[in-house]
């Protein structure tokens, strides 16, 4: 059962492709403490994926794939309820509800939308730029009131708060109006190759993206290509809006190796980057690793897999069900009789 008292809390991952290291530090690392507070879903947002071209057989791939991460880096699935988009219709049901709600000219507006429009040029789909409704659907649901994300999904939070607002004036109090919660550091993790650009999973530049999936010769590879900064310091290991790549890699390290980055700028002191982008390696690969051997072992176990997805579907249908007959009523559609 979910645990009324306690606030609630809802995010999730696109199964879009590997997931990177970015997703883990921005997002799912820090989903994992906060089980024991709030009333957690966590959500593999599979319908979200299809607003990019996606190859069917890899999509449910990686959707499981996904699930079993989720269970690897900490998230415990009789504590939070772990489950599928698709499996709780009503996703799409009060998204369409909610279109009636959203204004087209604030979906146009949507930084992602723009983005994700310009990179897929030949598949401007209705979807595409439908994102934030069934983003603010899948919150609003659920009545969450803090949304753990990076600072990339901000915008998409403050719309559903607009649409929630929106919706309690028109209809009178029916959503929980809700909020970001972001992390003070690991937020905005940085493309490898392109170090004021987000890492991102759908980065055609594997160079460019730490995969959560990646060995450690990969890690160490894209780490010692990763593209850093040639001012007149060019060794100095030193966090500084004008060294975007350095700062960045010393972001990563202290979030993986637990040293504050102003003691990391201490003990790279004089070192130069060679020795920086090692010590950077060496630390990822032992956040990797043990998440990786997890995550396998679970894979492998299928029957656990489909138990944990059928009971999260059931406990998130019990509140979803709840809000959209709720929402149904308060828009003056006739209920069904049962
Ligand atoms: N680079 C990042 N740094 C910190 N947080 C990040 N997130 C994504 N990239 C970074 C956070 O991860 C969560 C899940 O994101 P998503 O899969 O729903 O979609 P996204 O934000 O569009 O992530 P990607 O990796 O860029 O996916 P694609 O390439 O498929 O669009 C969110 O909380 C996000 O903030």
């Amino acid at each position: 059962m979910a645990d009324e008292t306690k606030k609630r809390v809802f995010s999730g991952v696109q199964p879009t492709g590997k997931v990177t290291l970015g997703n883990y530090l921005g997002a799912i690392r820090n989903w994992t403490p906060l089980q024991e507070s709030f009333d957690c879903l966590f959500c593999v947002v599979d319908l979200h994926s299809l607003t990019v071209r996606q190859v069917p057989a890899e999509l449910r791939k990686n959707t499981l794939d996904l699930t079993a991460l989720y269970i690897a880096c900490g998230i415990d699935p009789s504590q939070s309820i772990l489950f599928i988009q698709s499996h709780v219709h009503e996703h799409a049901e009060l998204a369409w509800i909610l279109d009636t709600v959203a204004y087209v000219g604030e979906l146009n507006r949507m930084t992602q939308f723009k983005d994700k429009a310009r990179r897929h040029a030949d598949n401007i789909n209705m979807g595409l730029m439908n994102y934030p409704v069934l983003m603010a659907s899948d919150i609003l649901l659920y009545q969450a009131e803090y949304i753990p994300v990076g600072k990339d999904q901000v915008q998409h939070v403050e719309l559903a708060r607009d649409i929630a607002v929106r919706f309690n004036s028109r209809y009178s109090d029916t959503f929980v109006v809700p909020q970001c919660m972001l992390s003070k550091t690991g937020s905005s993790i940085k493309s490898l190759q392109e170090p004021t650009a987000k890492m991102s999973k759908s980065d055609p530049d594997d160079n460019a993206v730490i995969s959560l999936t990646d060995d450690p010769d990969a890690v160490r590879r894209k780490l010692r290509r990763a593209v850093t900064d040639s001012d007149t310091d060019a060794h100095c290991v030193r966090h500084d809006a004008a060294k975007p790549g350095i700062s960045n890699l010393l972001n990563v390290y202290s979030l993986c190796s637990g040293v504050s980055v102003a003691d990391a700028e201490k003990q790279f002191e004089g070192k130069g980057y060679g020795v920086f982008k090692e010590a950077v390696a060496d630390a990822v690969v032992s956040v990797l690793q043990p998440i990786q051997a997890e995550q396998k072992r679970l894979l492998a176990d299928k029957g656990y897999l489909e138990r944990v997805l059928k009971e999260g579907a059931e406990r998130a249908s019990a509140i979803a069900q709840r809000t959209l007959s709720k929402v149904y009523r308060k828009v003056g559609l006739v209920p069904k009789i049962r």
